[in-house]
């Protein structure tokens, strides 16, 4: 059944952050510029939204009010329609003298006009100017309802409560609190909501728009877990052999894996960047921890593990500049010794064949290396921090967020999965050989739930 898409015009006084709130409902983060300055968008412009085919709604941005004192001044004196704004907005468009002077106003309210709803949005860290009430009892005329966006309400220098009752006076009782740089699906499904019990008839539109927008939103987070979940078990199941009398093969070796994961870890970053639609350029150095689209520091470094307060297993200290990588055929598994004897036993898989499997490469001279715990838990922690800034920001400029609380990433024991992993060299598509598919699939969508929790524990709300 097709249902009217709903028109919803963005104005504002400049640089009050609508381009941005328009990137943010878009999911789109090249949609027009935004810049630190009055006068950034100079035209009106749409951004269509859809499911399979249909447009929902149409975004449309538009530039800055800037001459709101002058202008009411001018429609005051226009002859008639006193109790008419429509007609008197239509007065003032088709006098080609009054829309040159007022260029950026006259397309404001053309815009206004021809769409069914305006969002206002206001920078609530500005005192509530007279200029303001202008451009409301201006748009007013329109006669368009408005609903007030209060953005900038996550700012230090918000003035909210002013602006609340202000706008209860004017009288605007359609306000919503809506951060254009905090993407957050709770909020813009509030928005959502909120123009739904505005205009009756376009409920089932917005009824559609919100389920396919959440539709969206999990599917974009599962593709997201499963992504870090296909990392860690390539990781946690890597495994290089080495000539034990060797040590420069040994060397030779560790520096492998050290690429590898490094490597393996970015292409897992730039999986999250393009889920989530953003690009290395949107991250800043002071801003967040990605530098230029990377986590700074190597993952199997021991002064990264500390900088991000994870405890290293002591026999790490042995191997100073080595890192998190182990050495599995000496019995170097640290945390990871007890529960894999115990969960290898239970499991029935043999931890004797591992054991003889090992010794036995002990006596032809071969040693084994994988990934520590602590660097697992390195890449597993980095991820889901970085997966939960990316659910929460939206597409403006990029702001610094909290970092996640500290996770069992940190502390508790590891997900049973990634163990499991050590002895499953089929499971990573690091190794030579032939890739277990089926092994694979069932451990990666098991640590994916445990992922779940973990995300949950860190915070973001679900969409
Ligand atoms: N911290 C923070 N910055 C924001 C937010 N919204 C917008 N900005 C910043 O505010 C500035 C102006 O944003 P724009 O989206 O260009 O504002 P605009 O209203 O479209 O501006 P004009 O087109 O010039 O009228 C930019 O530097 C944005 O990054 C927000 O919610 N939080
Ligand atoms: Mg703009």
């Amino acid at each position: 059944m097709s249902v009217p898409a709903l028109r919803i015009a963005v104005v504002g006084h400049t640089n009050t952050g609508k381009t941005s709130l328009v990137r943010t409902l878009s999911h789109q983060r090249r949609f027009g510029t935004v810049a630190d300055q009055g006068g950034t968008t100079r035209q009106v412009s749409a951004v269509r939204l859809g499911v399979a085919g249909q447009t929902l709604v149409e975004l449309y941005d538009s530039p800055g009010l800037e001459s709101a004192p002058q202008l009411i001044e001018t429609l005051d004196a226009l002859p008639g329609q006193r109790h008419d704004g429509p007609a008197r907005i239509d007065q003032f468009l088709s006098d080609a003298e009054l829309v040159q002077r007022f260029d950026q106003e006259a397309r404001v309210l053309e815009l206004t006009q021809a769409v069914d709803v305006a969002l206002y949005v206001i920078d609530v860290r500005e005192p509530v100017l007279e200029k303001f009430l202008d451009e409301l009892a201006i748009l007013a005329l329109a006669g368009r309802p408005l609903l007030a966006v209060m953005n900038f309400t996550a700012s230090l220098e918000s003035r909210e409560p002013d602006w609340r009752e202000a706008l209860a006076r004017v009288p605007l009782h359609t306000v919503l609190a809506f951060d254009a740089a905090v993407r957050d699906p709770q909020t813009e499904r509030r928005l959502f909501e909120k123009l739904g019990s505005m205009l009756d008839r376009f409920t089932p539109t917005l009824e559609r728009w919100l389920a396919q927008r959440q539709f969206e939103e999990r599917e974009r987070r599962d593709s997201a877990l499963q992504a870090i979940a296909d990392m860690l078990i390539d990781v946690a199941a890597l495994r290089r052999q080495y000539a034990l009398r060797s040590k420069s093969e040994r060397v030779h070796q560790l520096n492998g894996i050290h690429h590898l994961v490094e490597k393996r870890e970015q292409s897992c970053v730039e999986t999250l960047l393009t889920l989530y639609r953003f690009g290395r350029e949107d991250y800043r150095d002071a801003e967040l921890p990605l530098v230029d689209g990377q986590w700074p520091e190597a993952p199997l470094d021991q002064h990264t593990l500390a900088t991000y307060g994870i405890r290293t297993s002591s026999h790490l200290g042995a191997g100073a500049g080595i890192g998190a990588a182990i050495d599995i055929a000496t019995g170097g598994l640290s945390l990871g010794t007890g529960t894999l004897v115990g969960g290898a036993i239970g499991a029935g898989t043999g931890i004797f064949r591992t054991a003889g499997e090992r010794m036995l490469e002990k006596a032809r001279g071969i040693g084994r290396l994988g990934v520590d715990d602590s660097a697992l838990r390195l890449l597993g922690w980095r991820q889901l921090n970085l997966l939960t800034q990316l659910i929460q920001r939206g597409h403006g400029n990029p702001v610094p967020l909290e970092p996640a609380a500290e996770s069992r990433w940190t502390r508790d024991r590891l997900p049973a999965t990634l163990t499991q992993a050590r002895l499953h060299p089929g499971w990573s598509a690091l190794n030579d050989g032939t890739v277990d598919e089926a092994g694979r699939q069932s451990a990666c969508k098991r640590l994916k739930s445990d992922l779940q929790q973990s995300l949950t524990g860190l915070g973001p709300s679900s969409p």
